[in-house]
């Protein structure tokens, strides 16, 4: 095109990528971010030619038959995309694209930390700092946690993430066993000894630890079920870095209330506004840890998210194929990375 493109930002970036931003493309950047409604989506995209939308706006079928003709990519800030409707997305001709791969190492980092502060008590033993007078000082009973090495972690989906997580719980002393729609070979992609399992529910009967690392999708939506909870082990934990939709949210509550399990670790809730009081009512009783939806927000990683919305919008008008689209999976609206 001989024109800039006009895009449309929708929530705040880090300030290198909306300058950059601001160089390349007519940029109209939410400076309030907030959260916008459709109408605020639709009426900011007149006369754009790009969308670059984040996890927080819901893109749904409705709000695509409403885009303007101008309107041909999507360029999704982050890596999961399922605040978009991709099938309808892709009926309409509209490109999606992501930022996989960046984040994926900083997310697996996250992973573990979530990993270790249940068991270590990690959240516990500062508030006994900070408290008043609670800390009777060191003794050799005090704080005793468990260790983690020579624990089963159970990954659900060995994808990029799950297999940055698998690398590091190996060097933890886990034993890594994981479930995932392909069957990946991880000692030829990667040097990792882990197990493969093609049925989730023996899987998660086997293990000490069910960490989740699967997009959602229709197909993965509670894939963590109140009977997949009710099968996991006594005393065993769950770690979610990903979707809340994984699992079932009230069904973990239960399951931790009742103390068939030790806990959770949590940085994705349900309601991302107010969290289920029971889960807040737990974190006080430290069986859980929880997280403000932050694995992948480290500078280093938004930043290169950032360039990479850029890249999939400089190549999708210059008419190339952007680098990251995102394909409906025609035979179960799972939308996969080409
Ligand atoms: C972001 C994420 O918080 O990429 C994802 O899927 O969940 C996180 O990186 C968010 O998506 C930014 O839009």
């Amino acid at each position: 095109v001989s024109h800039k493109p006009h895009i449309l930002v929708t929530r705040r970036l880090p300030e290198t990528i909306e300058a950059r931003m601001a160089t390349l493309f007519e940029t109209h950047v939410n400076e309030d971010d907030v959260n916008l409604t459709g109408d605020d989506i639709i009426g900011g995209l007149e006369g754009k030619d790009v969308l670059v939308s984040s996890i927080t706006d819901r893109i749904d079928a409705r709000l695509i038959a409403r885009l303007p003709r101008s309107v041909r990519l999507i360029a999704q800030f982050g890596n999961g995309v399922d605040n978009i409707d991709i099938e309808a997305a892709w009926a309409a001709g509209v490109t999606v694209t992501n930022t996989p791969s960046v984040l994926t190492e900083d997310t697996a980092d996250m992973a573990m930390v979530l990993m270790l502060a249940l068991p270590r008590r990690l959240v516990e033993g500062t508030q006994m700092l900070v408290r008043d007078g609670v800390w009777a000082g060191w003794s050799p009973t005090s704080m005793l946690g468990h260790r983690l090495r020579g624990k089963a972690l159970g990954i659900v989906g060995m994808g990029r993430i799950g297999t940055a997580v698998a690398q590091r719980a190996k060097a933890f002393g886990l034993n890594i066993h994981y479930f995932s729609r392909n069957r990946r070979p991880p000692g030829v992609e990667t040097p990792l000894e882990a197990t493969y399992w093609h049925d989730l529910d023996a899987m998660v009967e086997a293990v000490d630890i069910v960490s989740l690392h699967t997009p959602h999708t229709r197909e993965t939506f509670h894939i963590l079920s109140a009977d997949r909870l009710r099968r996991m082990k006594k005393g065993s934990f769950v770690v979610n870095v990903s979707r809340p939709e994984l699992l079932d949210e009230a069904a973990l509550v239960d399951a931790i209330e009742s103390g068939h399990l030790a806990g959770a670790a949590l940085d994705v809730f349900e309601n991302r506004h107010g969290i289920n009081p029971r889960l807040l009512a737990l974190a006080e009783a430290n069986k859980v840890v929880l997280t403000a939806h932050m694995a992948s927000a480290t500078l280093e990683a938004r930043i290169e998210m950032g360039e990479t919305v850029i890249v999939n919008i400089r190549a999708f008008m210059d008419g190339h194929q952007p680098p990251h689209r995102v394909l409906p999976d025609g035979a179960h609206g799972a939308a996969r990375n080409l």
